[in-house]
């Protein structure tokens, strides 16, 4: 249920019944998100005034290196949503390893997991560009109430019970689903509230805007690349427009909006991709289905994939339902 100016305090009480697992704790997760959210983007919009910006001088797992804001965002959400005893564990692209939370109350034993991406294209931070947070949340698969284990967090997509990302742009915003379509809210930073701005986002069935890093063409697969020159062609309502930022969260917003496919594909550089499946692809999948869109792997629908490991890359196309369907057509001729 959605009403005009809504608050989204107000947005998860009011909608807090339709959630099937209304325990009152998706509710509060999702609270402890966006406080963090709140946090981070009073640190990214003064990442230019003060010593925040620039490499930490560590690398992660992924052997890139850190931003100092990279490990203020990750400390942060890992620090709200610790200390409020919400989730049993969590999962960040910033940590090798999943992290386990024992409750301190014996009786109450908590039963999300969390997986995040604390801050998406941070390589833009120093260039003042947009970057994002990207969550994805399940319920834990072993016994509530023991610590938890690895499978906790290696679920298929499709299992997620709520997603969402904050984009740190022109303005910051909450765009989340917990399965029941999706709700955008913009922060007014005056007043540290998020407000509804955005509700019931849908994907446009068709779009014009193909988002991708051309730089890499001569090593994409040929289904890929023929997809491309399609767009590229004079002909009906093409050529497509090319928009491509960099940053995952802020291209998928746009295209989400506007009408768009996204699309970072394997290569002879990257054999398996460059996103990661657990925090970056399937939380962004999760609403662009919930969004009438589509997100493929390839021939697989992304949240069909059962994970593997917890850092694992894979193919991502995502967007307008007609333009994900027009490329798996040209996939599908080769592969
Ligand atoms: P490239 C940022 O590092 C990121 O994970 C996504 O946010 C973004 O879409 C992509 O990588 C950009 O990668 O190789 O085009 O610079």
């Amino acid at each position: 249920m959605t009403r005009k100016n809504q608050t989204l305090g107000e947005f998860i009480i009011e909608n807090q019944s339709s959630f099937q697992y209304s325990s009152g704790e998706l509710s509060k997760l999702i609270n402890a998100i966006r406080l963090a959210a709140k946090v981070v983007n009073h640190e990214v919009n003064k990442a230019g005034l003060v010593d925040v910006i620039g490499a930490a001088g560590d690398t992660n797992i992924q052997g890139e290196d850190q931003q100092k804001l990279d490990v203020f965002a990750n400390e942060k959400f890992i620090q709200t949503l610790t200390n409020r005893e919400i989730v049993c564990g969590i999962a960040s692209e910033e940590e090798d390893s999943f992290i386990s939370i024992n409750s301190s109350d014996e009786k109450h034993q908590n039963k999300y997991v969390v997986l995040i991406d604390p801050l998406d294209g941070s390589s833009n931070i120093d260039v003042n560009v947009s970057v994002g947070t990207i969550f994805s949340i399940y319920r834990r698969v072993t016994p509530v109430g023991t610590p938890v284990q690895l499978e906790d967090f290696l679920q298929p997509g499709n299992q997620q019970v709520a997603a969402g990302y904050v984009v740190y742009g022109t303005s910051t915003m909450l765009v989340y689903t917990t399965g029941d379509g999706v709700n955008g809210f913009t922060l007014n930073p005056a007043l540290g509230t998020f407000y509804l701005s955005h509700p019931n986002m849908q994907f446009p069935e068709d779009g014009k805007i193909y988002s991708v890093n051309e730089g890499n063409y001569i090593h994409f697969l040929q289904g890929v690349k023929d997809y491309i020159k399609y767009c590229q062609e004079e002909e009906g309502d093409r050529p497509y427009t090319s928009r491509y930022i960099g940053s995952l969260v802020s291209d998928f917003h746009r295209n989400m909006i506007k009408g768009g496919i996204y699309m970072y594909p394997k290569s002879s550089v990257a054999q398996s991709g460059k996103l990661r499946l657990l925090y970056e692809c399937n939380p962004i999948a999760f609403i662009a289905e919930q969004a009438n869109g589509l997100a493929i792997g390839g021939k697989n629908r992304i949240m069909d994939i059962m994970p593997t490991e917890l850092h694992q890359r894979v193919p991502f196309f995502c967007g307008s339902r007609n333009m994900v369907e027009k490329l798996q057509e040209f996939l599908n001729k080769y592969h």
